[in-house]
């Protein structure tokens, strides 16, 4: 069982004594408080209670936020490192430290006021408060700047009507960043808070995908918004999209974690099974599989290394974003794949995680932009011609 561990190029030794230190925390968090319980709540089709506190907890909110807002104040590398951990116990795990992060966190500290920041900040950080990011409405997905959704201007005041679907943790949150239109046509990010009178959420049901997570709709009708209420340092697409570049290049982490997770139950279950009177694992059509999931794993450590460093720096563009968060999700559903096929019978069952990563992993290569949006961005990129 020589290379049950999946640093195969030793990348370790390009992460600092900080970095290690908060991966082995988040690692030793989902071991103890996620992997035992994650399948009996996937199967429910509930929600992991006190789950943001927990995450808050363990500094798994607001990564790279600074302190003085309640944040951890660390580096790209280290968010990408709690994502990878997180998503290697569930997806639906990653998602709601990705959205409170990247998708609630992110923009009120960018595009927020003082106030703002000061209100809502420290208690996201900490869990206490659950947030959600609106920007998918029933008739808008892969083009949202197609949005319905308006912002009318009202005396002191606005009125905000319309509706967002496919929302993660709509049900359970105290506030949501919403986009939408106002009179001039510019995109404006609202932030709604859960008692607020004309704001209902509907919760989305019977998904085979994301089970231990919460989805559903937020409905604005003729809602009351104040001034106070709207981020004022963003008027544009450039808003909702920026919060994207930071939420997919954490999924280009956490893909990771969840394709680990499942090269290494197949290397330990092939190893362990025999047929034929030997274990499954010495038979080469069982070894190219097991070769191919590492060879492809390491490839995306490096894509998502190379991508935190050029973050850190500033440099990272939207386009590299995206070939990073296409490429690792593609390669973590394929080993989730090959991983089930490895197991046989043992596959489909509970005792493994590999048909909950890999039934997750369809909504991880649909969210957050489409597969083939973000090979569409690169073909733009590559030519200069938009191909949508
Ligand atoms: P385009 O006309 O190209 O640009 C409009 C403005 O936006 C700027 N921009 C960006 N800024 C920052 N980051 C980016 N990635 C940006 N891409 C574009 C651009 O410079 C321009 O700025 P300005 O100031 O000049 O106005 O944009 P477009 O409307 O044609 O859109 C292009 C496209 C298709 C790539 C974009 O719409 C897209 O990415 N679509 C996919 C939609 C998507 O990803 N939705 C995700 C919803 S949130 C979610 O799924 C959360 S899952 C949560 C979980 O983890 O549980
Ligand atoms: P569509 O845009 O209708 O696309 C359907 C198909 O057409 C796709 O295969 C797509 O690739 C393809 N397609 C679209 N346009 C083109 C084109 N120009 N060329 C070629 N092919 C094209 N959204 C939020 O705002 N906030 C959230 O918190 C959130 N959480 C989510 C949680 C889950 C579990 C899921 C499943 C989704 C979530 N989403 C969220 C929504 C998600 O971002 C959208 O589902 C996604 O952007 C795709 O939009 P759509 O589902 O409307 O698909």
């Amino acid at each position: 069982m020589r290379r049950i561990n999946a640093d195969y190029y030793q990348l370790d030794e390009l992460l600092t004594d900080e970095h290690k230190l908060i991966r082995n925390a988040v690692r030793e968090f989902v071991t103890t408080e996620i992997k035992p319980h994650i399948e009996t709540y996937a199967q429910q089709h509930s929600e992991i209670p006190d789950l943001m506190r927990k995450l808050g907890a363990v500094g798994a909110l607001g990564a790279y936020i600074p302190t003085q807002y309640g944040g951890a104040g660390l580096d790209q590398i280290s968010y990408g490192l709690i994502m990878q951990e997180l998503e290697a116990g569930d997806s639906a795990v990653r998602s709601a430290a990705s959205v409170q992060s990247s998708l609630v966190m992110y923009p009120i500290f960018s595009f927020g006021s003082e106030a703002q920041k000061q209100k809502f900040l420290p208690r996201l950080a900490t869990g206490e408060l659950i947030g959600a990011f609106g920007l998918t409405e029933p008739n808008h997905g892969s083009d949202p700047a197609a949005m319905e959704t308006r912002l009318k201007k009202e005396d002191d005041g606005y009125r905000l009507t319309g509706a967002k679907m496919w929302i993660t943790n709509a049900p359970v949150c105290d506030v949501a960043i919403v986009w939408a239109r106002d009179d001039a046509g510019k995109v404006r990010g609202v932030l709604v808070e859960k008692d607020t009178e004309g704001f209902t959420r509907i919760e989305t049901g019977n998904k085979w995908s994301l089970r231990a997570s919460r989805t559903g709709e937020l409905v604005f009708d003729n809602v009351y918004i104040k001034k106070e209420s709207i981020l004022p340092a963003v008027d544009s697409m450039r808003g909702p999209l920026s919060c994207l570049n930071s939420a997919r290049y954490g999924i280009s982490w956490g893909a990771i974690g969840a394709a680990v997770d499942c090269y290494q139950t197949a290397v330990r279950y092939a190893i362990e099974r025999e047929q034929f009177g030997k274990p499954i694992a010495s038979f080469q059509l069982q070894q190219k599989k097991m070769a191919e999931m590492l060879t492809e794993i390491t490839k995306a450590q490096l894509l998502s290394w190379r991508l935190g460093i050029l973050k850190n720096e500033g440099r990272a563009t939207p386009q590299q974003i995206s070939m990073a968060k296409r490429n690792n999700v593609q390669m973590a559903l394929q080993v989730a794949r090959e991983a089930r096929q490895m197991l046989g019978a043992m596959g489909i069952v509970g005792d493994y995680p590999l048909m909950r990563h890999m039934m997750n992993l369809e909504s991880v290569i649909t969210y957050e932009g489409t597969h083939d949006v973000h090979l569409l961005i690169t073909g733009q990129d590559i030519t200069g011609l938009s191909a949508f």
